[in-house]
């Protein structure tokens, strides 16, 4: 077999030679000997580029967190897994020796085919801090729609990549308006607890966080929302808390307590590519083609579907335009890149049964971001850890559920930094406009007033009982709210009305959704942990009964 020889189904048509280089010697080696290793710190991937006339048995499009807890179970129950993911590896450092930049000098790495850089905080002291940046297949999306602008994460890892790495499962009474057709025993009792376990969450300890001074901002957030009597609780997360503490005690590289997050983060944090995709690597069954995009996919004469791909270069042009074969096709392209495709293969006839459902039930998880001035004697601290671990609990009285968030500028900023979820209940649709050729959606920037008026029953409040006033210079010129925009898109092909109660497309054996466009547009906490328990429920039924 030589090194070029190209991949055919999962890593049994790849080359042992590419095979090893893809995936980092040691890993390689591991997988094809069939030890898996029990715990893996490093970040690695099966990658290698998927050959035009493939036949592939399950082809994943996306690599975030529906895409890995699907192509994870599905190699462990034998099946090659292809997963196509449209942004980069991730896998290399740049000149400057680091993969990822950090926030506060973003370069070519940091968008997704920008030439300016758009930060979600795109003010400073009412001044502007967006700069130009070199054209690049960088890491994070600000994709933007008419009344909106939603943020995602490019690349093998998707949102794990960019986000806070807040892992928060929902308060049980919650879940029956978050998803009302999924038993919440099961869900509660199995596949919560199967998500926590394989995302690798944790909490800070409660000491540290009480006496480090990278989370001054943090407390300060507690004692005002004591002092006004909301509930403040600790927020888990996905990064390494021991990792936190050597990189206050200065005996490792930082990265969280280096301004690293947005644009990705080179310590610390446990992305996808080192839980579920370097479980799913190690298999020997899943590999990945970075840098490619799916463009369409439609059933496929001898049965099973044809699914187009566009090769592109680090510009963003198509390089090679392949045609390859899957027996069964996972959309978790994330929920705005599934419902777009699923949107226009329904519109333009390669999938013309598709339901109504599709593109509707999107929502923003009622995102708004503000900001409070605190008084000169109540300082938030020149270093702040960019992982968020708190928040400010008023869902059931006020409908919001704030996370106390870091302003990591590296100088005192007397500032409270907030990003409330709340339970708005607007909801939008994609379309396909054939004039353009693109798929739109028809959220309304003043949709978010809802959610403006639920964070303000935390925040007015506070504001009286400190005697402080709103931050008016973070969002624009006298802007006290960052209405413009979500980090978490949910629905768009939703669980039970786009899909069967476990995510096959109505209309198309064979076909899944198995991604945040399941989710009826609010999880009442930050998602991720819900999409990928929801996951790992769907895979395991779609194992047992379609396989
Ligand atoms: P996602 O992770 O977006 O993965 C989809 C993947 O598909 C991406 O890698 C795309 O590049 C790829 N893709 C799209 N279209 C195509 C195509 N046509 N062909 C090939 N590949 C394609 O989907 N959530 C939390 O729970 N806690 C947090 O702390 C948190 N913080 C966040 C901070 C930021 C800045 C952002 C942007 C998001 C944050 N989120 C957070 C949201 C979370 O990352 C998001 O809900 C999940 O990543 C969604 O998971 P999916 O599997 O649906």
């Amino acid at each position: 077999m030589s090194d070029s020889t190209s991949v055919g189904s999962g890593a049994k048509g790849v080359s042992r030679r590419g095979f090893i280089a893809g995936t980092g010697s040691l890993l390689g080696a591991m997988a094809l000997s069939g030890r898996a290793p029990a715990a893996l710190a490093q970040a690695v991937s099966a990658t290698a580029p998927i050959a035009g006339g493939a036949h592939v048995p399950a082809l994943v499009i996306g690599s975030g967190y529906g895409g890995s807890v699907a192509a994870l179970r599905l190699a462990e129950a034998g099946v090659d897994v292809h997963m196509i993911e449209m942004g980069m590896a991730w896998d290399t450092p740049g000149p400057d020796g680091k993969i990822f930049c950090n926030t506060l000098s973003p370069d070519h790495r940091s968008y997704w085919l920008r030439t300016r850089t758009k930060a979600p905080l795109n003010y400073f002291l009412g001044a502007p801090i967006d700069k130009n940046i070199s054209r690049y297949t960088g890491i994070l999306d600000a994709e933007e729609f008419s009344g909106i602008t939603v943020y995602q994460g490019r690349g093998v890892g998707g949102g794990s990549l960019v986000n806070g790495g807040m892992a928060v499962t929902p308060k049980r009474e919650n879940f029956a308006a978050i998803l009302p057709s999924v038993d919440a025993d099961e869900m509660y009792n199995i596949y919560y607890p199967r998500a926590n376990a394989g995302l690798g969450v944790g909490t800070i300890d409660p000491a540290w966080f009480d006496s480090t001074d990278c989370y001054q901002y943090a407390r300060v957030g507690r004692k005002h929302a004591q002092r006004s009597g909301f509930p403040w609780v600790f927020v888990p997360d996905v990064y390494d808390w021991d990792y936190m503490k050597q990189e206050a005690a200065g005996t490792v590289t930082k990265s969280a307590l280096a301004g690293e997050i947005l644009y990705g983060n080179n310590n610390g944090k446990k992305s996808l590519q080192k839980t579920y995709i370097a479980r799913a690597s190690a298999t020997g069954r899943v590999t990945i083609s970075p840098l490619h995009k799916v463009t369409s996919v439609a059933p496929a004469a001898g049965g099973g579907y044809t699914v187009v791909i566009d090769q592109i270069n680090t510009n963003g042009d198509t390089i090679e335009t392949k045609t390859v074969t899957a027996d069964k096709v996972f959309f978790a392209a994330g929920s705005v890149g599934t419902s777009k495709l699923l949107v226009k293969l329904k519109a333009t006839g390669a999938l013309p049964n598709l339901n109504g459902e599709v593109g509707k039930g999107w929502g923003d998880n009622g995102n708004v971001m503000c900001g409070r001035a605190n008084h000169m004697w109540d300082p938030t601290g020149c270093l702040q850890s960019t992982i968020p671990c708190s928040g400010i609990d008023n869902w059931a009285a006020g409908g919001a559920f704030a996370e106390v968030a870091p302003l990591p500028t590296g100088i005192e900023t007397y500032a409270s930094f907030y990003l409330s979820i709340t339970k708005n209940p607007n909801r939008a649709e994609f379309s396909w406009n054939a004039a353009t050729g693109k798929v739109d959606l028809n959220w309304q920037t003043s949709w978010k007033q809802p959610s403006i008026d639920m964070a303000k029953t935390i925040f007015d409040k506070i504001n009286a009982k400190e005697g402080t006033i709103y931050r008016t210079d973070l969002f624009g010129v006298y802007k006290i709210w960052g209405d413009h925009l979500t980090y978490h898109p949910l629905g768009g092909a939703v669980l039970n009305k786009a899909t069967d109660n476990y995510g096959r497309l109505v209309g198309y054996p064979g076909l899944y959704v198995i991604d945040g466009a399941l989710i009826p547009g609010n999880t009442s906490v930050n998602p991720f942990v819900t999409i990928t328990a929801l996951a790992e429920r769907n895979i395991e039924k779609i194992i047992a009964t379609d396989l």
